[in-house]
């Protein structure tokens, strides 16, 4: 539960407005999900009557391949379910009941919520701290996650180069189908431990596939990210039987507290990343957190390729995560040809320090020019 005094702050909304921003990237990336090339994303954006504003960021993919959840369809239930029922006078609590009562559509909710909640915690003054129950750390250690490579030798160059930049771990997708001699090729990068490799499969493993897997975990000790798919939870008990070393990290797999709780009683979760959106948003999210400390299941920050006003809130959380190796969350610089906050969001030897971004300026030139859509709503 969220702080009663940020839960009970009188709201007043004024206008909200949604933003379809597409911002191309750097480069294409391909995973076990499918290839993308830019960054379409949804930002709900809340006025208060007071001049006060809120962002917040969708973060789901175009296409309904990591989730159910895509772009176009999350657009449409905000504005069929959620835009309908919000009130000028309004508090986060009743924002959090109106969500609640929708099922599923969790980065949706998610972008909804932050939006309302940057606006009363600018008016409360409310700080992450008094629900997490820890002082957060000032710089955070963040990871790089890299595509399927073309070959070895692209392989070998994209490893070594976000080596040099000072990552602290290197994640790399996987699937059944990619070409084991180029993670072969990879191997002597690792060896001194220096830098950590992880990998992520997004799911793309089935029954079939268990002994490309078993090639992972027999080649590197290193944990995988969502081997199996989301709902298979009795493939993953097989392939963890039959490979002992199996560290599994989930992603896909935990939607919400109770999905977490599953698999740790099942002994079948090794480590979380814990996306917010995922999960529903920052309510959930520090639940969440809670539980992972009291049990002691590990836990990190992962990413969607956001923006700059979702990576924040996102590198917030990191910064209540001490233990934690490294988190998704790199540099604005690695993704787009420009960010829509200022300032970008930078990266220093392989930390970010988050309180530097809290403060962040909304760019409405940039947006504007990156806006694919623009619906306003007066309350
Ligand atoms: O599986 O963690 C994932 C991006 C989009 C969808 C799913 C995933 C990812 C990433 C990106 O791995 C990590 C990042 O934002 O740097
Ligand atoms: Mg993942």
């Amino acid at each position: 539960m969220l702080s009663l005094q940020l839960l009970h702050q009188p709201l007043q909304l004024a206008r909200l407005e949604l933003l379809v921003l597409d911002l191309p990237q750097k480069a294409s990336f391909a995973s076990g999900i499918g290839v993308r090339m830019s960054r379409k994303a949804l930002i709900v954006k809340w006025i208060d009557a007071q001049g006060v504003e809120g962002y917040g960021e969708c973060s789901c993919r175009p296409d309904p391949y990591y989730s159910e959840e895509y772009l176009d369809g999350a657009l449409l239930l905000v504005q069929r379910f959620i835009v309908p029922q919000l009130t000028r006078n309004t508090n986060l609590l009743a924002i959090l009941d109106l969500l609640r009562r929708i099922r599923g559509w969790n980065f949706t909710k998610a972008a909804v919520e932050a939006a309302a909640f940057q606006v009363a915690r600018t008016l409360s003054g409310y700080q992450l701290s008094q629900d997490l129950h820890a002082s957060p750390i000032d710089e955070v250690p963040v990871g790089i996650s890299l595509g399927f490579f073309k070959d070895k030798v692209e392989a070998y160059d994209k490893v070594q180069s976000a080596i040099a930049e000072g990552y602290r771990r290197i994640k790399l997708k996987i699937g059944p189908n990619v070409d084991t001699a180029v993670y072969e090729h990879l191997h002597p990068l690792f060896l001194d431990h220096a830098v950590p490799v992880a990998f992520d499969a997004n799911g793309s493993f089935f029954a079939n596939d268990l002994d490309r897997l078993g090639w992972f975990v027999d080649a590197y000790d290193s944990v995988i990210e969502q081997p199996l798919p989301p709902d298979r939870f009795d493939l993953l008990l097989v392939a963890k039987a039959r490979y002992p070393k199996l560290r599994v990290c989930a992603d896909e797999e935990v939607t919400c507290i109770g999905d977490l709780l599953k698999l740790h009683a099942l002994g079948a979760i090794a480590e979380l990343n814990l996306k917010p959106g995922r999960v529903g948003g920052i309510a959930q999210s520090v639940e969440i957190l809670n539980d992972c400390r009291a049990r002691g299941i590990p836990c990190w920050i992962g990413g969607m390729f956001e923006t700059g006003i979702g990576r924040v809130l996102n590198l917030e959380f990191a910064r209540f995560l001490p233990e934690a190796k490294a988190h998704d969350l790199s540099p604005s610089s690695r993704y787009f040809i420009e960010d829509i906050i200022t300032p970008d969001v930078e990266m220093d030897a392989g930390l970010v320090r988050p309180a530097s971004y809290i403060n962040y300026r909304a760019r409405a030139d940039i947006m504007q020019r990156l806006q694919c859509a623009r619906y306003t709503y007066d309350y």
